[in-house]
């Protein structure tokens, strides 16, 4: 049977398009597209011809798009910290540049864009390459065909707008930074190349590798090897005529990836043309009745919640520096788990967090109201899925995929959600799959915390959002609330907390008073109360930084920033820093 469910893994795996693995686990040849890119703003998308840059097309050289002697953008990074006049601009900008390349007969070129920032339509030399929607995960396209010797000109229009059909739709509680946001790469690969591998720990047992990898084309016969070096195993296979292998190895001595030892093996796999290598670590996560096994051990999940911003720098985090800058930060605080809030985040956090031991809830951006009933939004977010677990599969970390934040119960979300659930499952069945709900409340008759909301059956592990002492009051004092909210499911607080200014000091129980007395008490209440959480796996205070949200409309306090954070949005710790820093310090 499970070799089965691994069968169906692979497939499902390689049916969705994608070389894995990019950013600093690749081997591979790679010309960086990053810099400077000139840049129009197009604010009425009346500028088709910019796809061409400059030139002159059809009979008609007029020559009324010009982008070579516009301004230019930093690539990757948001648009609205760069330029004054783009500061809170929602709509298209076209973004263009040139490139230098020998192009060579038996290569193939692939280029791959980290993130942009929402809908990308990519042109290689005024010809279409790729389209892609959705800020946060990855895409790439093979542009053999359309690349030429010497120069040759890269067009990306870019467009930000908030839209009803879109993921997130038209309200948010971040920022809604538009750009290139990570980075842009073209890679140079053989003619025939290793598209995808999957290498990971059975989900329960110890000693049992499953591997598969596929070329990029369906050829049989062909061999791939895979070795991992330090385990002393090497398979040497043969492609089906789906280009595809896949084996099971069995492993005496592994030693498994985990917080206190983030051990990860160099693991090559390669074939006569062409040569990957990869740092994997190996892991089992599962659930017992109401308890996450982490290696087969109980573990309590000491999290926290992290946009991918700078927010001293108002600006979107997109560097290997930002995401050691947010990941230092998280441990210090002595996390084993990061919630990337509320979309998948760089391959740096990921990479990050996992050498240094950090467990990884990674979701989607369903995030509260969003079109559940439009088929086309339901298609969006099962790409996005997709997506997310093609480009993170390898990664041990995560450990966590997460499908939606804060819906409704209402028949259109539940059969958006089963679908989806469903994709993700077929895709992966070595993790496990979780949401946040926002549903749970204090029914005064039953005098305890329950929640109805039935699909949360569906899932591994229960997130619930829940913020007493801010937008709701205490019921009573909360060492004597009980809780019995999806009592046969693990439960992690996926979200708690409240705002405070950071420097302020003043009244512990007045929350008008906007000070860091204020929020710390508020989290040593919630503490409290979660002691009596009998199926509670682990919390995720909400948030780690201030960060920047267009709905936080109070002028002197908020400013802009949602002030929940226990770090202030110029890196000062508040007083609720050190009560959680504490209280992970004797968990
Ligand atoms: C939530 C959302 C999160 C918000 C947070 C808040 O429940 O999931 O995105 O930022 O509340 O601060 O209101």
């Amino acid at each position: 049977m499970k070799n089965l469910s691994l069968l169906v893994l692979s497939y499902a795996l390689f049916a969705v398009q994608g070389i894995a693995a990019p950013g600093d686990g690749n081997s591979r040849s790679q010309l960086s597209l990053n810099g400077e890119w000139h840049f129009v703003m197009d604010q009425y998308d009346a500028s088709r011809g910019l796809a061409r840059g400059d030139r002159p097309w059809g009979k008609n050289d007029r020559d009324e798009y010009s982008i070579d002697d516009a301004p230019t953008l930093h690539v990757p990074g948001d648009w609205n910290h760069q330029r004054e006049d783009l500061k809170f601009y929602e709509g298209t900008i076209w973004y263009g540049r040139h490139f230098d390349l020998k192009p060579e007969g038996d290569r193939r070129y692939i280029i791959r864009f980290g993130g942009v920032s929402y809908l990308a339509n990519v042109y290689v030399n005024g010809k279409e390459a790729v389209s892609h929607e959705g800020s946060f995960t990855q895409f790439q396209a093979d542009i053999t065909d359309l690349v030429k010797e010497g120069d040759n000109y890269i067009a990306v229009r870019v467009n930000n707008r908030r839209e009803k059909d879109r993921i997130p739709a038209m309200l948010f509680d971040w920022f809604n930074y538009g750009g290139i946001t990570r980075d842009v790469t073209l890679i140079t690969l053989p003619s025939r190349y290793i598209k995808d591998w999957f290498i990971q720990l059975d989900k329960h047992r110890s000693d049992l590798i499953h591997a598969s990898a596929v070329l990029s084309d369906p050829v049989a016969g062909e061999t791939i090897r895979i070795d991992i070096p330090e385990l002393k195993k090497t398979l040497t296979l043969t492609t089906d005529e789906a280009g595809k292998v896949q084996a099971d190895i069995p492993v005496k001595r592994l030693t498994r990836w985990c917080p206190a030892n983030p051990k990860l093996y160099s693991v090559e796999i390669s074939t006569a043309a062409d040569k990957v290598v990869d740092e994997i670590g190996f892991r089992n996560i599962e659930v017992r009745g109401t308890q996450v096994l982490l290696n087969g051990e109980p573990v309590f999940l000491k999290g926290i919640s992290i946009h991918e911003e700078i927010a001293a720098e108002l600006r979107r985090a997109c560097t290997r520096q930002d995401a050691e800058m947010l990941l230092n930060e998280a441990q210090a605080l002595g996390v084993n788990m990061i919630r990337l809030a509320h979309y998948q985040q760089s391959e740096y956090m990921v990479r990050g967090a996992e050498r240094r031991g950090i467990m990884i809830w990674q979701e989607i951006p369903v995030w509260q109201a969003i079109d559940f009933a439009n088929p086309q939004t339901q298609e969006k977010a099962i790409r996005m899925l997709q997506e997310t677990i093609t480009r993170d599969k390898n990664r041990c970390a995560d450990c966590f995929w997460g499908i939606a934040n804060e819906t409704r119960n209402t028949p259109e979300r539940n059969r958006f959600l089963a679908r989806l659930l469903q994709v993700g499952k077929d895709l992966d069945t070595t993790r496990l799959f979780v949401a946040a709900f926002d549903l749970a409340y204090f029914d005064r008759k039953e005098d305890k915390f329950v929640m109805h909301d039935d699909f949360y059956q569906n899932l591994d592990l229960v997130g619930i959002n829940k913020y007493m002492g801010w937008y709701e009051g205490w019921p009573k004092a909360p060492k004597d609330i009980q809780w019995d909210v999806c009592p046969d499911k693990p439960l992690l607080i996926s979200e708690f907390g409240g705002e405070a200014k950071y420097g302020i000091r003043g009244q512990e129980d007045v929350a008008g008073s906007w000070s860091e007395d204020f929020q710390a008490r508020l989290y040593r209440m919630n503490l409290e109360m979660f002691a009596n959480i009998r199926n509670l796996v682990g919390i995720s205070p909400w948030i780690l930084y201030d960060f920047r949200s267009p709905t936080r409309l109070h002028q002197s306090l908020q400013n802009g920033f949602n002030r929940k954070g226990l770090v202030g949005d110029k890196g000062d710790r508040k007083q609720a820093w050190y009560i959680i820093h504490d209280w992970y310090e004797t968990r």
